[in-house]
């Protein structure tokens, strides 16, 4: 038997699933104790879909819930010993959900396993667990479409995650992600578990929309921004991932120090937030997406605060400098404690005594179209659509990875004819949001809604668009999808734009290996989802037909 199974990732090995160790560098023991939390938490979810919403004390079942399934998305928590410590909370979580249920007389009939298994001796996790992970489930297509679920799951938690940091929840989408889980146990057909796989994107959808609601009304509305990608000559700490909050604190808590502020990866759209410009040592962005920390976080010379996903295996020449928080978790990395106002003084402590960045890169890059700006400029995007000024939009979102086949997206982005123009979010940008575009009448032929989740922005637009040109149909725009996916928060984009309607998406740079053959074909024949090609074919199919 192999030591792990996992494919959730689009770089998983072989195109078909990591059974040895990690591309990402997650060991069999770590993939293993993931593959047991989201066991226990399954158990605790065939409880809690029967709870009330409105049930006393289930507040903290549903955020170790959404917590739990965040530290097991791709590049979040690689630390063996928060998994151990996680599995054996989840089973407390589990007992109040079995007494939440028991209150309120709903304790199911039936019983499975994940509702009873208890995790009272470590040593046995491993062996457990390999009897209930990704391979437990025997036919290829109801596993295809229960891991489809619980990887949108994942996004959907993460996304919810967000949102809750910043005091914005929603009973409902908890209580989704409950059923949803609890379903992944159930002998459901393929057409019901196809149906949740829709639903799950529909609260994809309400999870987005609340975590934008969330950051707007704490942060103001994205602007347009020139953001700078040079460096200045304090020393500074570099802040990833995608917590905003965090992101708040360290700016209140460097003022004044002496010790600049710079963005990295999906932290670079905070520099669009009108409530985090306002700081004079928020210097701007550094580096790209997040496959080249290894390289980047050498030069910056400061330290490194990893908010969330994605980190990668750090090096030991710099892994002294790197810090984690919330769900994210690395062993041997120095991890800052959750709290209403978390303590960075020991990280602005450490860049005082470190060397200013050095300069890889000089210039700007402008983002900060997300759909409240885009709207600003609406009476100009129509007209320019009107007059044939812009002939398509292609939206261009999703993630960044290290495989060499997404130059391709870099060259499909410079090779666009100059009356398209690119929407986009996430980290996928980095393959050419430093190409010179240009722009159409003033409009920049790349716009840059934010982070993975606001590809709500860019839905949001897509809607606004349809009313405009008074459409029946969101897909008679002249809008195409070409979108790249890379870990589990993409998932949920996906998902969250088919429930939309949204057709005929391109996805790449490989499709889900989790995708079984049958269940390829479902997504092909209802919703026209394709892979890429070459960028001449594709130019010549997408853009130019
Ligand atoms: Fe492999 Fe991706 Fe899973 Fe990492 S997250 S073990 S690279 S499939
Ligand atoms: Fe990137 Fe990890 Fe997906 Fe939020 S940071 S998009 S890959």
């Amino acid at each position: 038997m192999e030591n792990m199974f996992c494919f959730q990732c689009q770089e998983t090995a072989k195109g078909t699933g990591c059974t040895v160790r990690g591309v990402c560098g997650k060991d069999g023991e770590v993939s293993r104790l993931q593959d047991l939390l989201m066991y226990v938490l399954r158990g605790t979810a065939l409880y809690m879909e029967h709870v009330p919403n409105d049930a006393q004390g289930r507040e903290k079942v549903d955020y170790f819930t959404m917590h739990g399934m965040f530290t097991t998305i791709t590049n979040a928590n690689f630390d063996r010993e928060v998994f151990k410590k996680l599995i054996k909370e989840a089973a407390e979580h589990r007992e109040t959900a079995r007494k939440l249920a028991e209150k309120h007389n709903v304790v199911p009939a039936q019983t499975h396993d994940s509702m009873t298994w208890q995790p009272a001796d470590e040593s046995k996790f491993i062996a457990k667990a390999a009897l209930v992970g990704v391979l437990s489930t025997e036919n290829e297509d109801i596993r295809s479409l229960r891991e489809l679920v619980t990887y949108g799951l994942k996004g959907l938690a993460a996304y919810a995650h967000h949102a809750w940091m910043l005091k914005e929840k929603d009973i409902e989408i908890m209580a989704f992600m409950h059923k949803a889980l609890a379903a992944t146990t159930k002998d459901l057909s393929a057409d019901e578990l196809t149906a949740l796989v829709l639903e799950t994107g529909s609260f994809g959808v309400k999870a987005m929309a609340l975590l934008d609601k969330a950051n707007t009304s704490a942060y103001g509305n994205p602007e347009i921004t020139k953001v700078n990608i040079g460096v200045r000559k304090n020393p500074g700490i570099l802040i990833s991932g995608h917590d905003l909050k965090d992101m708040e604190q360290l700016l209140k808590q460097t003022e004044g120090t002496g010790v600049d502020v710079y963005t990295h990866s999906e932290m670079l759209p905070a520099n669009y937030y009108p409530a985090f410009k306002k700081y004079e040592h928020f210097v701007g962005n550094y580096g790209n997406a997040w496959w080249k920390q290894d390289k980047e976080f050498v030069s910056f010379n400061g330290p490194v605060l990893m908010t969330t996903n994605c980190i990668t295996p750090p090096r030991d020449s710099y892994k002294d400098r790197i810090y984690t928080t919330g769900a994210a978790g690395f062993d041997g990395v120095k991890h800052i404690a959750d709290a209403e106002e978390k303590d960075f003084s020991a990280i602005i402590e450490h860049a005082k005594k470190c060397d200013a960045p050095v300069e890889i890169e000089t210039g700007e890059i402008v983002g900060g179209f997300a759909h409240h700006q885009v709207m600003q400029l609406a009476d100009k995007v129509v007209d320019a659509v009107k007059s044939g000024a812009i002939k398509k939009f292609v939206v261009m979102a999703g993630c960044d990875g290290r495989m060499k086949s997404r130059e391709y997206y870099t060259d499909f982005a410079d090779q666009l004819p100059k009356d398209n123009v690119i929407l986009t979010a996430g980290c996928a940008k980095y393959r050419y949001n430093k190409l010179q575009l240009g722009d159409i009448g003033g409009i920049p032929r790349l716009l840059d809604a934010g982070q993975c989740n606001d590809s709500y922005s860019l839905a949001i637009i897509a809607m606004k668009l349809k009313e405009v040109f008074e459409l029946d149909d969101i897909n008679k725009l002249p809008i195409e999808y070409n979108i790249a996916w890379y870990e589990q928060k993409a998932v949920i984009v996906l998902l969250a734009l088919l429930s939309l309607g949204i057709k005929n998406i391109h996805l790449g740079p490989t499709l889900p290996a989790f995708l079984s053959p049958n269940v390829a074909n479902v997504l092909v024949e209802n919703f026209g989802i394709g892979g890429i090609s070459t960028v001449e074919e594709d130019m010549k199919t997408m853009i130019l037909s």
